[in-house]
């Protein structure tokens, strides 16, 4: 596939030493993660912002809880791509490279990057709504409920609609953004907020904004340039052109 990276876009990958990526579900539905709104089997008759909220759980922690665990058995079952993959390989060819991801699925750090701001929490992870009590796999269950040994209900290490961002998570994203010669955005339709303010944080700072999606976005009037193709493919190539 001959991407022709134009040369402005050439130049500015050659001379930068801070890339971010950002990145959404779209960078791991080629894993085989279905993406946040395109949920496929038999959770798609509740629409995901239905489940991905506190009084959700509160309402039916068994059905969110089991909402999850779906979902981590998908994730144990892939790998990640080669999009994660180039990611992590570059961590040699800059001076910085950041990824601030909304994606919960670990396949980033799988991938072996080792900067990783995970404004939407990681799944793998777990705590106590009452005594924040930290779990990892080993949940303890009682009547298929998840319980901390104080009685507390257990939930997901992530962040719902309607709960605030780990702060020192994003403050050190926001950061990064502000610091970055290149932001690559890979995979979102860019309409999470205070997530997608990371564009336009990084855009107001001087950056030059790289679009790597299937399709036009909120974000494609944006940005310096977009590349529209899957990621796997798309991203490995324009780091082969350069
Ligand atoms: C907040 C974790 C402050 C959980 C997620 C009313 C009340 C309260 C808040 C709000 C409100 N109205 C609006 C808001 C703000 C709300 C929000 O932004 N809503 C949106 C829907 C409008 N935000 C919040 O609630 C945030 N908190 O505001 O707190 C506050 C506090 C109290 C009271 C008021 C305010 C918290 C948001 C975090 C929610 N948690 N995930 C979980 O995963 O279970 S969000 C969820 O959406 C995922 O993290 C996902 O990553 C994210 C964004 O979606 P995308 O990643 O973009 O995925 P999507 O499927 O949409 O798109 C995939 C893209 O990939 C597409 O563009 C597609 O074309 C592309 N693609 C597909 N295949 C490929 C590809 N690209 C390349 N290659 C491919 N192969
Ligand atoms: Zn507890």
């Amino acid at each position: 596939m001959n991407l022709l990276i134009d040369d402005k876009t050439k130049q500015v990958l050659k001379n930068a030493n801070s890339l971010v990526f950002f990145t959404g579900a779209g960078i791991s539905a080629e894993s085989g993660i279905p993406t946040f709104r395109g949920m496929d089997g038999i959770w798609n008759k509740l629409k995901p912002e239905e489940l991905a909220n506190f009084n959700a759980f509160l309402k039916n922690p068994k059905l969110v809880w089991e909402w999850y665990q779906h979902r981590k058995e998908i994730i144990h079952k892939c790998q990640p791509n080669s999009a994660h993959k180039i990611i992590a390989d570059v961590q040699n060819n800059f001076e910085k490279v950041s990824v601030v991801t909304q994606n919960i699925d670990n396949l980033h750090r799988r991938a072996g990057s080792k900067k990783v701001y995970e404004l939407h929490g990681n799944i793998e992870r777990n705590y106590c709504i009452d005594c924040k009590k930290e779990y990892g796999d080993n949940v303890p269950l009682k009547d298929g409920l998840p319980k901390c040994d104080c009685g507390g209900l257990v939930r997901p290490d992530v962040v719902w609609f309607g709960e605030y961002l780990p702060q020192d998570v994003y403050t050190s994203a926001e950061k990064a953004a502000e610091e970055s010669d290149v932001l690559f955005i890979v995979g979102t339709t860019g309409i999470v907020y205070p997530a997608a303010s990371i564009i336009y944080i990084a855009k107001n700072n001087g950056a030059y904004l790289i679009e790597v999606n299937i399709e036009e976005t909120e974000v494609s009037k944006s940005v310096n340039k977009s590349f529209f193709g899957k990621a796997g493919e798309v991203l490995p190539q324009i780091f082969n052109e350069i």
